[in-house]
């Protein structure tokens, strides 16, 4: 199954999240991320695409767990992403061409305009919490169930 990332940036009280503007989940709201490429630790990965989506350099990446994808139709989408915060950033959020990013208060999370799974674990991440879930989703991307790792 291949490896992602997932970053959420954390400063007073808000979150980055960035609006994927192209390719798998347009139109949402998510943490910068993406796959982890052949030789590349999983941290690094995680520092690289954040840094590519949103321009912004993480100081620190603190691992808070993984969630685990599964499309029961289609098993190229199955993925275990990890999920970082950081605490201590270099730079400004930017918009590339493939996110727009914005800073959300943690009570105004558009969880409306998120993937369906985020309100069940998001929430609990961003307290200073662990996550260890796998969600299994439908053909046309419906979550159906999720259950411990
Ligand atoms: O490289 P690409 O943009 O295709 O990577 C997809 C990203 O989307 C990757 O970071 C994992 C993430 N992702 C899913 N499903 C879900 C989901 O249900 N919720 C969230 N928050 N992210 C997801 O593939």
């Amino acid at each position: 199954m291949k490896l992602t990332t997932l970053c959420y940036p954390l400063i007073d009280g808000k979150v980055l999240l960035a609006m994927k503007k192209r390719g798998f989940g347009v139109g949402k709201w998510n943490g910068p991320g993406g796959k982890v490429e052949p030789g590349e630790s999983i941290e690094d990965a995680c520092h690289r695409e954040t840094l590519e989506e949103v321009g912004i350099k993480c100081i620190n990446l603190e691992h808070r767990g993984v969630v685990e994808f599964v499309f029961e139709t289609n098993p190229d989408w199955d993925t275990e992403c990890h999920i970082f915060v950081t605490t201590l950033i270099q730079g400004e959020a930017l918009e590339s061409e493939e996110m727009l990013p914005a800073w959300y208060q943690i009570d105004k999370i558009p969880y409306d305009q998120m993937w369906e799974d985020d309100p069940i674990w998001l929430p609990g991440v961003l307290a200073g919490g662990k996550v260890n879930l796998r969600f299994y989703f439908n053909s046309d991307g419906k979550m159906l169930h999720h259950e411990d790792r």
